[in-house]
């Protein structure tokens, strides 16, 4: 191809407008990078051993394939599938550890405040606390009398939180939340043997499964990367989802704003960057304070502009409709319009570049979390701490509006934004189908039964450099739509939609097959649900779980016409996402590539006779379309287990039928 007809790196024009003013201005990004380094080939087939000092062992497959037997071994002689399940392993653990080390301090926090403890944070939503106590065995009535009546919130709450905290350090038993799901799905993990039964052992256990000279059944690492996994999904995420709704309130329905363009030229821009939302909540409280806001006049600025990037983005988007820089792949390119005061960050999925990249400007990262510190000359420390948290989020405010004045290069802000609606839970999509008083999955059910809805589909997941950023995410859901697929989405696939429109009521008529499309506008909700971050898929998990207790849609949830998928997934936590969604019962497909291809009986194993195990399984699509089209196959397949394909042609044909009249009329 030739130079000038070169692949663009995005869809979104925001991004490539910024791309440009990167190379103008000579500044590396991992665009560039991307296209300079190419992947290591044994690593993307999975079968590299590192994991001790006689290695690395390095098996490729063979350039002709495998002819007769696979005879390759690691000098303690590992075969393929030993490394690659132990490599995989290792992802499940890493993405579990980083979830759920995010559920432990909201749990930490969340205890700290139930004990008043901590001044800043406070119990927000008591009906959600009473709901989740529940589910915690917690009493939530006492006896008064002969009556029974409501137990103190603060003590429900203090003891919510020290049971919950004890999740991580379980050595035996269950997981509470192992009971939320169907039963048909509890009792199937309960015969596996792979309900969690701490949160922490289960991850200690995948590292000390993969050491030198330990583990070496596939099939018996699969089993304990799915009790890891569900140990993320259905606990440590799901109690962060949990206690941060209870602690900041639930998300409903809310209005934002996404890409470059929300930020502004004349106010001081803040950027909150990573994804616990403990930081995030008190930056919003401390960038609306009246002092900031008049110290930011005093030095020129026409107020602040607070927006997110990266999951803490959904979660400021979710609970006070702040607006979104944008997702992964534009993180350096915020600082690159020149206008980023300062970049503040927690955990997780930050580009070390965005340090390097901000010397070219006058951009302050602040680091925030003692977990995670950078190296620059640019970047401050102001340690976050929940017991002075509001005062540590004003310290922060303070340095970027302090940086304001300091403003040198050429300021470029795309004018790009969207506008879009966020904010869906299982709850509140509860209330939506059926209102307040009748809230229920049952019409969702119902349209899903008569065919108008063909499936539910979770995409979900980061964006990836070696991927053209956002396509295969719009290209799949664009194709799912159009197939009358209702899409819940979280995390940077909920941002690719957001720019490209997809998050509002009125993309129901322009992307929608008629079906989808006619429940959509009926209800008044957009096509694709944002759900919110990484952490909130257990949102999609409850949700599922709410269709299959609905009823009509069989007993579990490998039963429904559903499927996942990670079209530009790069993170260690999507593999553990993939997996716990995957032992939940779903068809999971990732783009990009899997590193299992070195390694073809692992392979097998999880992306098919996984199936006949846990009723789910994993799948690999690079190209979003065949992508779509695997997704839909398996909704059809179990519509039809179900005995409703029918129904569905029956819709087709009227919908047809009703065009054709339609064109008569016209015609007439
Ligand atoms: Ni936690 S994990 S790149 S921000 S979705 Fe976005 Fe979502 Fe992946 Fe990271």
């Amino acid at each position: 191809m030739a130079e000038t007809e070169k692949t663009p790196k995005s869809v979104d024009p925001a991004t490539l407008k910024m791309l440009e003013k990167a190379a103008q201005e000579k500044i590396s990004t991992i665009f560039d990078r991307a296209e300079t380094m190419k992947p290591c080939n044994i690593g993307e087939q999975g079968t590299c051993c590192k994991i001790c000092a006689q290695g690395p062992c390095r098996l490729p497959l063979p350039k002709k394939g495998i002819e007769g037997e696979d005879t390759r071994v690691g000098l303690c002689g590992a075969t393929p599938n030993t490394i690659a399940a132990r490599n995989f392993a290792r992802m499940v653990a890493a993405g579990a550890a980083a979830h759920s080390d995010h559920g432990r301090v909201v749990a930490e926090v969340f205890l700290a405040a139930a004990r008043g403890e901590s001044k800043d944070y406070t119990i927000k939503d008591t009906k959600k606390l009473v709901q989740v106590a529940k589910d915690f065995d917690i009493p939530v009535t006492v006896k008064e009398g002969d009556k029974e009546v409501p137990r103190d919130t603060r003590e429900i709450a203090v003891e919510l939180g020290e049971k919950a905290l004890a999740e991580w350090g379980r050595q035996e038993g269950e997981i509470y939340f192992a009971k939320r799901a169907p039963k048909a799905r509890y009792d199937l993990w309960k015969k596996l043997g792979i309900i969690p039964r701490g949160i922490d052992r289960e991850v200690v256990e995948i590292m000390h499964r993969t050491h030198m000279g330990v583990d070496q059944d596939y099939e018996n690492i699969v089993k304990q990367c799915s009790r890891a996994a569900l140990a993320d999904g259905w606990a440590g995420s799901m109690i962060a989802t949990e206690l941060q709704d209870i602690l900041f309130g639930s998300p409903v329905p809310i209005h934002g704003e996404i890409n470059l363009g929300v930020l502004k030229k004349d106010t001081v821009n803040i950027i909150v960057h990573g994804h616990e939302p403990l930081l995030s909540e008190m930056i919003v409280v401390a960038s609306r304070d009246p002092e900031m806001l008049k110290l930011a006049e005093s030095k020129g600025a026409k107020g602040i502009t607070l927006a997110g990037m990266c999951c803490t983005a959904n979660e400021v988007l979710m609970r006070h409709g702040m607006p979104i820089a944008g997702n992964y792949l534009q993180q350096e390119l915020a600082i690159i319009t020149g206008a980023v005061d300062a970049m503040v960050v927690d955990v997780q999925c930050i580009m070390e570049n965005i340090a390097n990249v901000a010397t070219c400007y006058h951009t302050k990262i602040v680091t925030t979390n003692p977990r995670a510190k950078m190296k620059s000359g640019q970047t401050v420390h102001i340690e976050f701490n929940e017991h002075h948290a509001l005062e540590d989020a004003k310290k922060i405010v303070r340095t970027a509006i302090e940086n304001f004045p300091n403003r040198k290069a050429e300021i470029l802000i795309p004018d790009e934004k969207k506008m879009m609606v966020a904010g869906f839970t299982f709850e509140s999509i509860n209330y939506h189908l059926g209102g307040t008083y009748r809230g229920s999955y049952v019409p969702l059910n119902d349209n899903i039964i008569n065919g108008r809805i063909r499936g539910i589909a979770g995409v979900v997941g980061c964006n990836n450099a070696r991927t053209m950023h956002d396509s295969a995410h719009l290209t799949l859901v664009k194709e799912l739509l159009k197939n009358d697929v209702i899409v819940l989405t979280t995390g940077c696939n909920a941002m690719a939609c957001g720019k490209a429109g997809l998050l509002t009521p009125e993309a129901a008529k322009e992307f929608c097959g008629g079906g989808l499309a006619e429940v959509c506008e009926a209800v008044g909700i957009p096509p694709v649900l944002h759900m919110g971050s990484c952490v909130d898929n257990s949102r999609i998990l409850m949700a599922a779980t709410a269709v299959v207790k609905a009823g009509g849609l069989g007993n579990d949830i490998s039963d429904l016409p559903a499927a996942g998928a990670a079209p530009e997934w790069m993170s260690e936590k999507a593999i553990s996402i993939g997996q716990y969604f995957v032992a939940s019962g779903v068809y999971t497909i990732f783009g990009v590539g899997l590193p299992v291809t070195g390694a073809p009986v692992f392979q097998d194993y999880l992306f098919n006779k996984l199936e006949g195990i846990v009723g789910g399984k994993w799948d690999v699509a690079v190209d979003p379309y065949e992508m779509a089209k695997k997704m839909l196959a398996h909704i059809d397949k179990k519509r039809k287990a179900l005995g409703i394909d029918k129904a569905r042609e029956r819709v087709l044909f009227d919908m047809e039928a009703r065009r054709k009249l339609a064109e008569e009329e016209a015609a007439a």
